[in-house]
């Protein structure tokens, strides 16, 4: 069982595959911390987790299409400066299963919950780079991520981003040892993994084994395979993944996280609470909230750290505070956020659905019945 070896996890989170290990946390502690403690932090793995030994632990990091490689040991690491930044990762998946309920798509179960936010340290990629003396300059160049974990016949997780990306000091790119004050936790990448902010989750690579500056994109399954968007008339018979680019920002998104859909409140006041979050650095700027199906609206409160401008790489947690009238029977609450773009969540699945199930981001719904 090349899964015997997993770590043991937080026996709160929901639980989509076991293996390979895939869990979110429950939307009530999801929304508790503005930073998601490290054992609620969703986990998204497609393979067995690799135990590393920090000891002999090595990076290979190549600076130019066939040109030499750097091997970097852990302390070799730990001696560029030290960056430490808030990020939101998101999968790609988040929210499918409200996909299949428009019709059957092919992937994990995820509620609201394959979104979590925490405070990673690490080198900087673009000092990395600079080290392996990076020398493509052809607009069309990527940078290659390989994690160290693989399936049966030795193929090993992989991603890429654009070169331009990796390169913007602003953009922040990190090979990230340290979550939460922590090392790593195995599942989040332990010794070594990617963090792209404001970037699609697939794209930062876990258990990072090796970094190349290429002039093609990855030719990971999850590069070119998976992780795009397409239309909703696009089926498995007709699909042609090269025709859609890889999944790198993502879209505006937000979700209600309390209460649930389907529980019932008392009459009176009742606290409405979730997440926003854009891509690409965007900072969300309202998020607003309905009670009656989208027939008038209020505006939430938003919490958590002030954004700066084009680097907004963490979620706001919301709140709003309604009176539920006394001869109120149901509620149907809907969230929707604005990012500083004015891009908008579209009002319903349908129109966005795709094969894949993924960039769900339509407004959230639920029900909730008022206690008579
Ligand atoms: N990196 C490796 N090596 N193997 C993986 O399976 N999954 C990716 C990404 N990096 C993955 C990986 C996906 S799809 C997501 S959404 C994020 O890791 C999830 O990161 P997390 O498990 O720390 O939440
Ligand atoms: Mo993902």
């Amino acid at each position: 069982d090349p899964y015997a070896d997993d770590p043991v996890r937080h026996p709160a989170l929901k639980v989509n595959s076991q293996r390979p290990f895939n869990a979110e946390p429950p939307p009530e502690l999801l929304t508790e911390n503005y930073i998601t403690p490290n054992p609620f932090f969703f986990t998204r793995n497609h393979l067995p987790v690799p135990n590393l030994d920090p000891d002999t632990y090595r990076l290979q990091v190549v600076g130019a299409p066939g040109g030499q490689s750097l091997s970097l040991s852990l302390d070799d690491l730990y001696k560029f400066p030290k960056h430490e930044i808030t990020v939101t990762l998101q999968c790609a998946g988040n929210r499918r299963s409200e996909m299949t309920q428009v019709k059957a798509v092919k992937g994990l179960e995820w509620k609201t919950g394959a979104i979590s936010t925490a405070r990673w340290a690490g080198a900087r990629l673009c000092d990395v780079l600079a080290q392996a003396g990076h020398q493509l300059c052809e607009t069309e160049a990527h940078v290659c991520f390989e994690g160290l974990d693989s399936d049966p016949t030795g193929t090993a997780y992989g991603a890429s981003i654009p070169l331009a990306r990796a390169l913007d000091p602003e953009a922040e790119v990190l090979l990230a040892y340290e979550m939460n004050g922590q090392p790593l936790p195995r599942d989040h990448g332990f010794p070594v993994r990617v963090v792209v902010p404001g970037v699609v989750g697939a794209r930062h690579v876990k258990w990072l084994g090796k970094v190349s500056v290429e002039s093609e994109e990855s030719y990971s399954h999850w590069q070119r395979r998976d992780y795009k968007g397409f239309s909703p008339s696009v089926d498995w018979d007709k699909v042609d993944f090269d025709s859609s680019p890889s999944i790198q920002e993502l879209p505006v998104q937000s979700a209600i996280t309390q209460p649930q859909d389907g529980e019932t409140v008392e009459t009176g006041e009742v606290t409405i609470k979730g997440y926003a979050w854009s891509g690409g650095g965007r900072a969300v700027i309202r998020v607003d909230v309905s009670l009656d199906g989208g027939l008038t609206w209020q505006t939430a409160e938003l919490d958590g750290e002030e954004q700066r401008p084009r680097k907004a790489w963490a979620w706001r947690l919301w709140q709003l505070q309604v009176h539920v009238p006394a001869e109120q029977k149901e509620l149907n609450i809907i969230c929707k956020a604005v990012d500083d773009s004015y891009n908008v969540q579209p009002d319903t699945v349908a129109p966005i659905w795709n094969l894949r199930g993924v960039l769900s981001n339509a407004w959230h719904r639920i029900h909730v019945h008022v206690a008579p």
